[in-house]
């Protein structure tokens, strides 16, 4: 093989993409990996060396927990000298978790780790996953002037490549699964791969890959509705170890302004518990202090979360609260763009 053949590893952690039908139960369950490689024969004739590490047993990814995100950070970690880029078979259903989840783990991440998958097996006649897994495999390889075009954590996905901390599922049944609402995509495949470099976020210097491997999953998210009860809330509170609340609120970051709700929010922010304001909507940001009603919150000591995807502030703030920061220092960290993951006023 000629010296400078791209180099890509598979990394397949199951989803709908591996799976088959159990005719015993009737349901889809994952199979492995040798078996999938044998639906694309294509793959051989990118003429790249490829090589893949399989999770045994693969899984849906409703079982993802934050030990896999740790698994897969470490599968890069150990063999990114020695690719390219990588591609990462995750199932749909929390595939933006864990983009988000490895974009906040892998510091100086400078080579491309393309997510992608399917919505229906890659042995279905009309499966989508040929395409996906094709298409991420040369996304993932593909380099200018020697360096990697896209560096950064993304999910493809139905001809579009997105930032994976700004990306969220949003259909169960068209294939165009995934949507960026709140960030422009980084490619569009049709006939051309068409990236946006002015998009793509590129290192300044070149530094060591670290990578960040413990979690604490101390935090809740509390969606708000009208009617919610102040029992609903001491529930919410009533969590001991609670370190950090998502508030998915109203419209530009909007809640009710009772004492009843007010005096609890004050009372966590008290026992030094960070509450997030996430909006509810997908599209448009959190402006604390635009109404009277997101104005209570701010003097409460809530913090704003601007844009961000509840998917990116869930794994964010897990990475974040796992490194023995101080309190204040989170709550700075949360209002930058670490990665890109928020769009700052
Ligand atoms: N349940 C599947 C999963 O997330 C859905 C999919 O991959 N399309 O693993």
């Amino acid at each position: 093989m000629v010296p400078d053949t791209p180099s890509i590893l598979l990394i397949y952690t199951g989803g709908t993409i591996g799976m088959l039908e159990d005719p015993a139960k009737g349901s889809l369950t994952p199979i492995d990996f040798t078996k999938i490689m044998k639906q694309i024969p294509e793959i051989k004739s990118l003429g790249y060396r490829i090589e893949s590490v399989s999770f045994d047993p693969p899984i849906d990814s409703s079982d993802i927990e934050p030990s896999t995100w740790t698994r897969i950070a470490e599968v890069i970690e150990e063999n990114y000298q020695n690719f390219d880029g990588f591609v990462v078979l995750h199932g749909t259903d929390t595939m933006a978790y864990s983009a988000s989840a490895l974009s906040f783990m892998l510091e100086n991440l400078a080579k491309p780790v393309i997510f992608t998958g399917a919505q229906l097996p890659i042995g279905a006649l009309r499966t989508d996953g040929k395409e996906n897994l094709i298409t991420s495999i040369v996304i993932a390889a593909s380099k200018e002037h020697g360096l990697p075009v896209v560096p950064e954590v993304c999910i493809y996905f139905e001809s579009k490549l997105s930032r994976g901390n700004r990306t969220t599922k949003e259909n169960a049944e068209h294939f165009n699964a995934f949507q960026s609402a709140n960030y422009p995509y980084l490619a569009k495949a049709g006939v051309h791969l068409v990236y946006s470099r002015e998009n793509i976020r590129y290192p300044e210097k070149f530094r060591e890959l670290v990578v960040h491997k413990n979690f604490n999953k101390h935090i809740a998210i509390l969606k708000l509705f009208p009617g919610m009860t102040p029992e609903y809330m001491d529930a919410v509170f009533g969590y001991r170890e609670l370190k950090a609340l998502i508030l998915e609120t109203y419209g530009a970051g909007n809640a009710p302004t009772g004492a009843w709700f007010l005096d609890r929010i004050e009372n966590a922010v008290r026992r030094d518990i960070i509450i997030l304001d996430v909006t509810q909507c997908s599209r448009g940001s959190v402006e604390m202090g635009l109404y009277e009603t997101s104005r209570y919150l701010l003097n409460a000591g809530v913090i704003s979360g601007y844009d961000i995807t509840t998917e990116a502030a869930t794994t964010k703030l897990m990475v974040l609260l796992a490194q023995n920061l101080e309190n204040d220092e989170v709550k700075m960290l949360l209002n930058k763009s670490l990665k890109g993951e928020i769009t700052l006023p």
